[in-house]
């Protein structure tokens, strides 16, 4: 059985899962109308996968007794001016999502809860690769600058980061 606390911690990062999957939703759509398809697949995989993070913990609270609240999500922004400022700030919120899973992590041992422990242990690992693909992308598209040519090899080269990911379960973004 949960504790109150650790309930309502786990209630928290729920909606921190379900504000990043429309993040990206929002970044997929600006992504298509700009005509990058490529980035676009990526940022609607990468959604789906949040929505994913979301749903496994609404199960898991439920599970352990307590009740999974699903509440408003904020309004992601839909401008982001350039590629580059966007995937920065993809990398920026995962930082936010690893610290916020941090505290989560912090939690569960400040209330001795070791099965919430353990099963915390998938978004540690999760967000080791989140933050090590999210800053390879962007270390790639700082290369680029703003050479169109560049762009267009790196938009076909992320859907090979989309197909790779699909095919192996532990690369997923
Ligand atoms: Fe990208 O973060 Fe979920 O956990």
């Amino acid at each position: 059985m949960l504790s109150k606390n650790m309930e309502a911690a786990l209630n928290e990062q729920i909606k921190v899962e379900a504000d990043s999957s429309q993040v990206y939703l929002s970044m997929a759509s600006w992504a298509e109308i700009k005509g990058l398809e490529g980035i676009a697949q990526f940022m609607y995989k990468h959604s789906d996968e949040e929505r994913s993070h979301m749903l496994k913990l609404v199960k898991y609270v439920n599970e352990r007794g307590g009740h999974a609240k699903i509440s408003t999500l904020k309004a992601p922004k839909t401008e982001f001016g350039t590629f580059q400022k966007m995937f920065e700030e993809l990398y920026e919120h995962e930082i936010m999502v690893s610290n916020s899973i941090n505290e989560l992590v912090h939690v569960s041992l400040g209330e001795k809860d070791y099965a919430t422990h353990n099963f915390l242990q998938w978004y540690v690992a999760e967000q080791i690769e989140e933050e090590a693909l999210a800053r390879s992308i962007l270390d790639k598209i700082k290369l680029i600058g703003n050479d169109k040519g560049g762009l267009y090899l790196f938009d076909r080269d992320i859907q090979q980061i989309n197909v790779e990911s699909a095919a192996s379960p532990n690369n997923g973004v």
